[in-house]
């Protein structure tokens, strides 16, 4: 099986969640790519829906294949959005933000009324943590928020986490995110009480927001080459 045609098969069953006339939160990453693809062979045949983006580079892929974007300012609610994630545990609960999107992926979830989570069969963990969980950042005072989160995941049970400012590659300069943050790249190999971790880390002054994505998808949509499974 190639992760490909997994994430392909994910992303065709979440067409089954579309109508006319949605207004349609559009995710980040290889999988929720795929589905802006199959969306704008849809949009072609007549359906008609309006994208909004959770990336400069989504928008720019949304707008190439024809798909109406409709700006944030002008959003107050979303009928449905289909997004990526990097770790889905068995209550649905996601770390997301292995693209650095995260922020505005939260922001576009939260305002939906149907967040579907597609990913390959891969994704799939019995609990989150193995895959570093992204926090984002202010770059101002970085590192003594660096510190804050570090001992913000210690005081949540998670026992020597690493905790790493991502650059970007063979550059050593700090990744920026689209909305001009840095991600701290948090190892935690295992994440006992996310909602513990969650709320810790939510409150501290200088983290904008973080990767643990709980209790907001109501859909997941594990594709493998055989086809997909719907777990709702
Ligand atoms: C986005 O896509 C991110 O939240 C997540 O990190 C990434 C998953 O990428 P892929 O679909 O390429 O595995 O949703």
């Amino acid at each position: 099986m190639s992760d490909e045609d997994a994430k392909r098969n994910a992303a065709a069953a979440a067409l089954d969640y579309v109508e006319d006339g949605m207004t349609l939160g559009l995710g980040t990453g290889s999988t929720a790519a795929f589905f802006v693809e199959f969306l704008a062979e849809e949009v072609a045949d007549g359906l008609v829906v309006r994208g909004v983006p959770t990336s400069e580079s989504t928008r720019r892929l949304a707008e190439t294949h024809g798909i109406p974007i409709l700006p944030i300012e002008q959003v107050e609610r979303i009928d449905l959005t289909v997004d990526g994630a990097d770790e889905i545990d068995p209550g649905a609960n996601l770390i997301k933000g292995g693209g650095a999107a995260l922020l505005r992926e939260k922001i576009v979830a939260n305002a939906s009324d149907h967040m579907v989570v597609i990913a390959d069969a891969s994704k799939a963990v019995e609990q989150l943590g193995a895959f570093p969980l992204p926090v984002e950042v202010t770059p101002f005072g970085f590192t003594i928020t660096a510190k804050k989160v570090y001992d913000a995941l210690c005081a949540t049970g998670i026992t020597r986490p690493k905790v790493k400012l991502r650059e970007l590659p063979s550059k050593g300069t700090p990744l920026v995110t689209d909305g001009g943050n840095y991600i701290l790249d948090c190892s935690c190999q295992v994440i006992p009480d996310p909602r513990a971790t969650a709320v810790a880390l939510s409150v501290i002054p200088g983290v904008v927001e973080h990767g643990l994505f709980l209790n907001m998808a109501r859909t997941v949509i594990l594709g493998d080459s055989e086809g997909a499974e719907l777990l709702e």
